[in-house]
């Protein structure tokens, strides 16, 4: 790429970048090596020599290769970009990133999972992260979010408890990146706040098809301050261009040994095959004389705000265009903050980001080892920092000069303040008054109220996927009392839901629990009782917390396997590779064996992915041309027949040639062969309409039938 291509940031990155390509090998001090394979001994069977710098150094080196991994958000995957914003927002901020429309603003996103290790698959039902650093001219702004609009815990003080509970648990250190397990259900039965964010776990949310087909929200309610001082509340919001779209949980449940990786691999590979995953940003506004309007607290993160009550604007759109050269370097040392923001964005006094603002920098410290990872390349503004901040682990800046402080007249009284004319943050002057009080605010106790609304909004589908995945996760809870807890809970957010989630664990749903129901906030303390107050029906449904809101036509990026053997019918196979191609879909030839396949025409094709290497669950869609000679070896082998079986079980989309439909009628698809999103002979536009609607939800009741 020509450098005047490259963005600020990518011109700022390329400082330190290395590049070993037709260079000699050298030590860390730059001297020359020879020999990397031998250390150096006392004859060739003697003993190593305490001298041998150059094995010393390449050992030390490697023993300290590790650093702490996040606590939490430990797996990740990161990708570089920029935004770019459709319309000046003045009325509303002065933020350079949100005025001035010219502007380009590179940006790094990672996206993680919340509960697992590093190591742990992509695929564990869980929060995501999506976390975005704008590198602005005024500063670095992160937006800090998940892909669930609200979280489990209204405060602060409850984050170590809540992610203690989920994380394996402490004796036997299992289940690892679950969250099916008893000490978690522990603290959400006692803890009824988590239930909102909890019943959007147990949503297909939380297994996502892709991390390009998630949502994204800032959860907090922030500010806007414009240049005359006047705040707005806002909640900020990611609407993926490709619309949200997630997997079953049984595919979820293969996936963790088809592919760990498979939500890493798809970011990457999209990204190469310039598939560039894009997400508009939309904001919901509230001017501050509207704060107490509504039937929840907007300083409560577990409440959302209806898009029918606030509808969301799209005022910019960001692009991810640039994998990382280096996973460690960007991913692992990225440092996201929410308490970083620039001029025309503030915060509100919401209580779980007040603690936020304190815990980003305080983990960094023990994460990267020291108060200089803002000098961390992938972590440094694009504009200058000049401060009298010295010294500490690592510092890489040389700052020159005497003085390292202010007022200064030596160092020429430099760096010298910003004038507000020059940009510099004030705060917004909101006004405080109150007692010093460890306490709750009463308007934060309707617990209940949301995630009916939440529930009630879903397509039937999505409903008995809920439904299924309490059942799952109760199931695997021992503690009876646990499960009651949970299905008296449940049934204050739903009694249908209750009733079948009760009808598969086959217990009953008490009428009554111990009190208090909110232990979690110390019920029993002081005056207030903060016990959560029956369900309350202000909102029959939101059209927008279904994931069928967002809707996309197009098929980019989408894996389509193309299930073959020698003999496959060469005309058939070019007229639907090249139809899918077209749409910028993915096909992968899944082959009897490795290496080549030839086709009817007796040319070679290279195969993508043996039978034996792969599963269905990696792909969307299948196809299966014809040619007698490729069919009849694929009958022959029973792991073809469970690749139809799971896709059709998965209610994916089937094209298949004539001469494909003996193999077709060997399997379940014998049984399916009238469904929508099957189709035997037909030409590719209607097997391309059907990999749009993602899967056919009308199939499963019978498909889940299937035994594969
Ligand atoms: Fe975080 N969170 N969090 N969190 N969080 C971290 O910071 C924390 C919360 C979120 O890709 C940690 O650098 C506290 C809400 C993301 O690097 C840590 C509380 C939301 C990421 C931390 C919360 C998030 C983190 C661990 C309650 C959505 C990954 C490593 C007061 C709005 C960022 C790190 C990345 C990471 C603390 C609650 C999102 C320990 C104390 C709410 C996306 O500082």
């Amino acid at each position: 790429m020509s450098n005047e291509k490259k963005d600020a940031k990518e011109k700022d990155l390329e400082k330190n970048t290395s590049n070993a390509e037709g260079k000699t090998m050298t030590t860390n001090q730059g001297v020359k090596v020879n020999d990397t394979n031998n250390s150096l001994k006392a004859g060739e069977r003697g003993a190593s020599l305490l001298e041998d710098f150059i094995l010393r150094e390449k050992i030390t080196h490697f023993d300290h290769e590790r650093i702490p991994e996040r606590i939490v958000h430990a797996r990740g995957s990161g990708a570089h970009g920029y935004f770019e914003l459709y319309e000046n927002q003045e009325k509303l901020t002065k933020a350079g990133i949100f005025t001035d429309t010219s502007r380009k603003t590179p940006v790094f996103v990672r996206f993680s999972t919340v509960a697992g290790s590093k190591g742990s698959a992509d695929l564990a039902r869980d929060v995501r992260g999506f976390a975005v650093k704008f590198y602005t001219e005024e500063g670095v702004f992160d937006l800090v979010g998940n892909n669930m609009p609200i979280f489990f815990i209204q405060d602060a003080m409850k984050f170590p408890d809540l992610i203690h509970s989920v994380k394996p648990e402490p004796d036997r250190e299992i289940p690892q990146a679950a969250s099916a397990h008893d000490t978690f259900y522990d603290f959400v039965s006692h803890t009824p706040e988590t239930l909102h964010n909890h019943i959007w776990v147990m949503s297909d949310r939380a297994i996502p098809r892709s991390f390009r087909m998630m949502e994204g929200f800032g959860i907090h309610t922030f500010r806007l301050v414009n240049k005359e001082g006047k705040s707005h509340f806002v909640k900020f919001h990611w609407k993926p261009m490709l619309g949200v779209k997630s997997v079953t949980w049984d595919e979820a449940v293969k996936l963790h040994g088809a592919d760990t990786d498979f939500h890493r691999r798809d970011l990457w590979d999209a990204i190469e095959a310039g598939n560039y995953p894009e997400w508009e940003l939309g904001i919901q506004v509230v001017p501050e004389e509207d704060e107490h309007k509504f039937e929840f607290d907007l300083l409560d993160p577990t409440k959302l705000i209806p898009e029918e009550m606030v509808p969301v604007q799209r005022i910019g759109k960001m692009t991810l265009n640039r994998n990382p050269d280096n996973f460690f370097a960007e991913t692992e040392q990225v440092a996201f903050h929410p308490g970083h923001i620039v001029p025309g964005i503030d915060f509100s006094n919401d209580p779980l980001l007040q603690g936020r603002l304190f815990s980003y920098t305080d983990t960094q410290l023990s994460r990267l080892g020291s108060p200089n990872f803002h000098e961390i390349p992938i972590n440094r503004p694009v504009n200058e920092v000049h401060n009298n901040q010295r010294d500490a682990h690592m510092r890489m800046t040389v700052n020159k000069g005497k003085t390292a402080y202010f007022p200064n007249s030596i160092g020429g009284g430099c760096p010298h303040l910003a004038k507000m004319a020059e940009g510099g943050f004030t705060s917004y002057e909101e006004r405080q008054d109150g007692n010093k009080v460890r306490a709750r605010s009463e308007s934060f106790s309707d617990h209940f109220s949301q995630p009916g609304i939440f529930y009630r909004s879903l397509e039937e589908w999505e409903k008995e996927h809920v439904a299924e995945a309490y059942s799952f996760e109760l199931g695997k809870c021992t503690y009876d009392h646990i499960k009651k807890r949970m299905l008296w809970l449940i049934n204050q957010i739903d009694e249908n839901l209750a009733e079948k989630v009760a009808g598969n664990l086959r217990m009953e749903i008490p009428s009554e629990i111990e009190k208090p129901v909110n232990q979690a906030i110390g019920a029993d303390a002081g005056s207030k009782t903060n016990q959560p107050g029956k369900r309350k029906d202000y909102l029959k449904n939101s059209a927008a917390l279904s994931q069928t809101h967002l809707k996309s036509e197009s098929i980019e990026a989408r894996k389509i396997a193309f299930l073959v053997s020698d003999g496959f019918n060469a005309s058939e196979f070019s007229k639907m590779k090249n139809a899918l191609e077209k749409e910028k879909a993915v096909v992968n030839i899944v082959a009897s064996h490795g290496g080549e396949v030839k086709c009817s025409e007796n040319k070679k094709h290279k195969v993508d992915a043996a039978l034996m290497t792969t599963e269905s669950v990696v792909f969307d869609a299948l196809y299966i041309p014809g040619g007698n000679k490729s069919i009849d070896s694929l009958m022959e082998i029973a792991k073809a027949k469970k690749f139809i079986n799971e896709t059709i079980k998965h209610c994916k989309a089937i094209a298949i040639d004539s001469e494909a439909e003996k193999l077709f009628d060997e399997t379940y698809g014998k049984d399916f062969k009238k469904d929508d999103a099957i189709f035997i002979n037909k030409g590719p536009e209607d097997f391309i309409k059907a990999i749009q609607m993602h899967r056919n939800w009308k199939r499963e009741k019978e498909a889940k039938k299937i035994p594969a």
